[in-house]
Order: structure tokens, then C-alpha cells, then sequence
């Protein structure tokens, strides 16, 4: 996590020099209206699907798919909201990806990055995101506080994810809508649904609750939604088949 994080700040730096922001700001899609990724996760399926080629942990997961049709598939099986890895390096993602998914759809959209600065945050915007993630294991409390008001200006919600009481304690921040509990540690790839039950009770009401990662069974959301969780964020389980969306819909139904 450590090194993905310095990547991401070179990569920040040189992009911010080459587009400036104002050119974000005149993007079409930052003239669009958000839609609440929170709410649709209270009011609806409560699954978040990912579009995920591969990861650190799994390297290659799917390579040979469309983005708009895994975006048209989920948002066909009643996903709430999809949600975009838009990093190049360590998932093979882009913004891009998050474009034409947002081309593709009208649902809530998460644009899943590591966030180090505003500028990605204005990205996001820009490239149709409703929702952007926010990593509590790489960011102090300032800048949970500064990157969510700073979204929420924007009318983008925050998803804020820890994998420990401490990174969950520090991420209980007003302007975040939905606190995750990652059940993958970024640092070792060991996943457990456990730490989700063992982590929510810290959790204040009013935040919406999202289990993220190791989710590949109906059972396993069973066995969380009594714990309060009313999110549920599935990646692999969905992208390591020919047909994420056909596979999120016998999931959803
Ligand atoms: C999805 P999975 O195990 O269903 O593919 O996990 C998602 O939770 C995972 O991709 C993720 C992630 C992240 C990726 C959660 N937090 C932060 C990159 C960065």
C-alpha cells in the first residue's frame, strides 16, 4: 500500500501539471447531477459491483470485457451502484473506464482510487463519478475531513474504508456517507468477512454500513445484513466470470 501510494502521488503531480483543473471544471460531466450512491444503497439491492481486470492479490481476474457492457450488465441486474478501479498501475483501470461506464448507465458510480489530493477528487467529477472512496489506512483525519468536504461541495458522496478500529474510529467524520470495512488487508491480501461483524458495532448509525471484498456468496450477505450492513461491495466474485452482470443478477434475484 505504502508504494502504490508514493506511485500515486508522482502520477498526481504529473497530471495536474499537464491538465489543469479548470479544465476539469469545463467538462460536460461536471455540469451533470450526482445521484446518491447512499441512498440508493438504503432503497435498493445494496450491491455495489466492481469492475476489476486484476489486482496485487489475483493479478489477472478478466481482460477481455467491455467496460459498458459489464456497466450495462450490472446495472440491468439491480447493482445499486457500480463501482470503477480507476488505477492504471496495480489494476489495470483507467478513467476511461469510469467515462464510458458513465456513457453506459444512469446508476451511481464509485470511482475506486487511492485518493493522496483534491485535483483526483475534481477527476472524478469530471469523468461522471457519483462517489468517490476514500482509504483511511493512508490518509490522517485532516485529510478525511478535508477530501470529504471538499466532495461533498461537489454533491459527490464519500465511502470511507478501514480495516482496523483504529483507521475506523478516525474515518467517523460528518461529511462521509457510507463507512466500509474492508475485509481484505491492503498489507497481507488476508480476507475474512469476520472483521467486518467484529468492527461494526463501532459504527454510529447514521453512516450507511458497506462490506467490502471476499464477498462470493448470498449466504455470506445473509449473514452480515443482521449486523447492520446495507452495502456490500463485490468485485472478483462478479469478474472472474464471462458475464459479471448475468452473475450479479442470480446473485441480486
Ligand atoms: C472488491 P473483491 O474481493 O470482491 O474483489 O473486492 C473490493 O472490495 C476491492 O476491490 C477493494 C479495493 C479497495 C481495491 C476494496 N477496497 C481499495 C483497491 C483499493
Amino acid at each position: 500500500l505504502e508504494k502504490i501510494i508514493a506511485d500515486k502521488r508522482k502520477e498526481v503531480a504529473l497530471k495536474k501539471q499537464l491538465i489543469p483543473t479548470r479544465q476539469l471544471e469545463q467538462s460536460v460531466l461536471f455540469e451533470r447531477e450526482t445521484r446518491s450512491l447512499a441512498k440508493a444503497l438504503r432503497e435498493g439491492s445494496g450491491i455495489i459491483a466492481e469492475h476489476k481486470r486484476r489486482s496485487p492479490s489475483k493479478s489477472v481476474i478478466n481482460n477481455s470485457l467491455s467496460v459498458q457492457d459489464v456497466a450495462l450488465g450490472y446495472e440491468t441486474a439491480s447493482a445499486s451502484g457500480m463501482s470503477v478501479l480507476t488505477d492504471g498501475k496495480y489494476f489495470g483501470g483507467s478513467l476511461d473506464d469510469l467515462l464510458l461506464a458513465r456513457a453506459a448507465t444512469t446508476f451511481p458510480l464509485l470511482r475506486k482510487e487511492f485518493i493522496v489530493d483534491e485535483y483526483q477528487i475534481l477527476e472524478a467529477k469530471a469523468h461522471g463519478a457519483d462517489a468517490i472512496l476514500l482509504i483511511a489506512a493512508s490518509l490522517t483525519r485532516k485529510e478525511i475531513e478535508d477530501f470529504s468536504a471538499f466532495a461533498k461541495a461537489l454533491h459527490l458522496d464519500v465511502l470511507c474504508e478501514s480495516h482496523n478500529k483504529e483507521e475506523l474510529l478516525k474515518s467517523i467524520v460528518p461529511n462521509v456517507d457510507m463507512l466500509g470495512i474492508n475485509n481484505r488487508n491492503l498489507k497481507t491480501f488476508e480476507v475474512s468477512i469476520e472483521i467486518s461483524k467484529d468492527l461494526v458495532s463501532l459504527i454510529p448509525n447514521d453512516f450507511v454500513k458497506v462490506s467490502e471484498s471476499g464477498i462470493s456468496s448470498v449466504s455470506a450477505i445473509k449473514e452480515l445484513q443482521p449486523y447492520g450492513f446495507e452495502g456490500f461491495l463485490i468485485g472478483e466474485n462478479f469478474m472472474k466470470t464471462d458475464d459479471p452482470g448475468a452473475s450479479a443478477k442470480e446473485f441480486i434475484e
